[in-house]
């Protein structure tokens, strides 16, 4: 757990927690089930992959080894992830919600194709 960084990850729980009652059980279910997101070395969902799982908001992932600096592609199963190039969760980035991203040297703004050292989840 961490505070870096985490005004809106903040302003994220306060929200869930006062919107709580009005979500119907089975968006609750979807919220408390947590997030995941599974990310891959190489493009088009190739190379080695790894789940991460998380079951709040703001817990965090650090990637080592071969995930390090590596990840070209990724699905978000559930939940909403913030991808960092930095281990301190500074440096170029992107905010993630469920759905498949299959290659990040597409998309606009800096390129967090093989930048990415650190995995935030925004919503759990
Ligand atoms: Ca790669």
């Amino acid at each position: 757990m961490s505070n870096i960084n985490n005004h809106e990850v903040g302003m994220n729980k306060i929200n869930l927690a006062g919107n709580f009652q009005d979500l119907t059980c089975e968006q609750a279910a979807t919220i408390q089930g947590g997030a995941q997101i599974i990310v891959y070395t190489d493009a088009n969902f190739q190379g080695d992959s790894l789940s991460v799982t998380a079951d709040s908001a703001g817990q965090q992932y650090q990637f080592t080894d071969k995930f390090n600096n590596s990840i070209s592609s990724a699905k978000v199963i559930s939940g909403t992830w913030d991808l960092r190039s930095n281990e301190d969760g500074s440096g170029v980035g992107g905010t993630f919600g469920p759905g498949e991203y299959s290659d990040f040297s597409t998309f606009a703004g800096p390129s967090i194709n093989d930048t990415v050292s650190l995995a935030i989840a925004q919503i759990a």
